[in-house]
């Protein structure tokens, strides 16, 4: 399932696209996460607020979407990129890789919700294809 040449380019224009709202749209995915798959609460659980509203889900949104968008620019080589961000979820924040997923399927479906004209089916696959991607490189580093 390694990218394209295609999803490359066609991720990175639709990223080129969403950028200017990309803290919103990480609020919104990281606010849908803990509402609709409440198991993923556990890890904030040292936050005051984990409604969709709180100031610290919308911060934390923008930190998660500024960091995909910086995955993009290591596009070519996510596993070595990302690294250091996968050490700090495997041995730090001990985050189960599953969960890489559920955040994956709620970037993807806020995409949809926000850029409903740009997200056609082939934008689709190729942000499917790179989420699942840096989700096996955020995972690299459990064993
Ligand atoms: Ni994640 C902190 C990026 C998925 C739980 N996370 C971060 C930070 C970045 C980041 C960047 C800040 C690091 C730092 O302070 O040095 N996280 C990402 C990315 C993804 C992701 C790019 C996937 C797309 N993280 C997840 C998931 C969970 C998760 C799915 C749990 C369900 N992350 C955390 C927690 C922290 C965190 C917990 C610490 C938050 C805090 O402020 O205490």
């Amino acid at each position: 399932m390694s990218l394209s040449a295609k999803d490359k380019s066609t991720v990175k224009a639709f990223w080129g696209k969403v950028s200017g709202k990309s803290a919103d749209l990480g609020a919104e995915a990281l606010g849908r996460m803990l509402v609709v798959y409440p198991q993923t609460k556990t890890y904030f659980s040292h936050w005051s607020d984990l409604s969709p509203d709180s100031p610290q889900v919308k911060k934390h949104g923008a930190t998660i979407m500024a960091a995909i968008g910086d995955a993009i620019g290591k596009i070519d080589d996510l596993t070595g990129g990302l690294s250091s961000l996968s050490e700090l979820h495997a041995f730090k924040l001990r985050v189960d890789p599953a969960n890489f997923k559920i955040l994956a399927h709620n970037i993807i479906l806020v995409c949809a919700l926000y850029y409903p004209q740009d997200f056609t089916p082939d934008v689709h696959v190729s942000v499917d294809k790179f989420l699942m991607n840096l989700a096996l490189a955020l995972a690299e580093k459990y064993r």
